[in-house]
Order: structure tokens, then sequence, then C-alpha cells
């Protein structure tokens, strides 16, 4: 069985801003495995299809605009429990509303430069992990401390 995984993107404006690895250490200091990293200057057509379901919105255009202007960090993180955990300390799309200790909460005011994506479900993270990444770039692995990593009473 594959264990849950999640789509993790640093936006332009968390790289621009010198906070990836800010970011990068909270996922890793929380414990989940991190089994694909890189940075890549977005097409057009992938930040379209990644956020198709926004196309229609007022603000898509920009938003496309925005998440094409430079270096993204994309990544996947594996888990049980990832897809909410990694939504929990992403905080709420509205920075202004995102409790404190999240990532928005604690490094954005702007809800369009909130730093950071993370999918919101399992169809939507196979979609994305798909999208941004190919199978080859995914490394399985194991870490040595893996038992630790596991819900135990
Ligand atoms: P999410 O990133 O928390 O999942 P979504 O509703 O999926 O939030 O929106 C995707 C992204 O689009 C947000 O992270 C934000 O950057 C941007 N966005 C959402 N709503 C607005 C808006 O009303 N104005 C400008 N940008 C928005
Ligand atoms: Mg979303």
């Amino acid at each position: 069985m594959v264990a849950e995984r999640t789509f993790i993107a640093i936006k332009p404006d968390g790289v621009q801003r010198g906070l990836i690895g800010e970011i990068l250490g909270r996922f890793e200091r929380k414990g989940f495995k991190l089994i694909a990293l890189k940075q890549i200057i977005p097409s057009r057509e992938l930040a379209e299809k990644h956020y198709g379901i926004h196309r229609e919105k007022p603000f898509f255009s920009g938003l496309v605009d925005f998440i094409t202007s430079g270096p993204v960090v994309a990544m996947v993180l594996e888990g049980d429990g990832v897809i909410t955990s990694a939504r929990t300390l992403i905080g709420a799309t509205k920075p202004l509303e995102a409790n404190p200790g999240t990532i928005r909460g604690d490094l954005a005011v702007n809800i369009g430069r909130n730093v950071i994506h993370g999918s919101d479900g399992p169809d939507t993270s196979a979609f994305e992990i798909g999208l941004w990444f190919q199978p080859s770039e995914i490394n399985n692995w194991s870490p040595s401390d893996q038992i630790w990593r596991v819900e135990s009473e």
C-alpha cells in the first residue's frame, strides 16, 4: 500500500523573501518524510492546470501571473495524515485569519502572497503530484527512525 502523500509548493514570494529554510524546517521538524524536492519556474500551462479549479475566479489570471513569476520550491511529503496535517501547519488561506503558529499566520499578510500551497485532499494531492513530478523524481526511502513516525498509543 502506498502511504499518504501530499504536494506542497513554496510560492515565489516565499522564495524571494528567503523563507525556504524556515518553511522546509517546519515540515522537517514535524516529522514528515520528504520524498521529492525541486526548484522550478512553472510554465503558464502547468500553473493553469494546477489552479484549474479556480479558472472562473476573478483572481485567476493574477494568480497564474504570480505563480509563474519566479522560482517555486515544489515538494512531496509522505506520512499518515500528512494531507490534513500539512494544511493545519499552513493555516487559513487569508493570512490575517490564519492562526499564529501556522506558516501563513506567522509569515504572511496578503491572500495573494500567502507563501505556500498544500493539497486539500487525496484526489487533489494525487493530481498535483502527477502534474509537478515525474515518477523518477520521487524517492522511496525508509528513515532510520521510521518506527517513531507511525501512529501508536
Ligand atoms: P488555498 O491555497 O488555501 O488552498 P484556494 O482557495 O485554493 O486556497 O486558493 C488558491 C490560491 O489563490 C490562494 O492560496 C491564494 O493565493 C489565491 N486566492 C484565493 N482567493 C483569493 C482572492 O480572493 N484574491 C486573491 N487571491 C486569492
Ligand atoms: Mg486550494
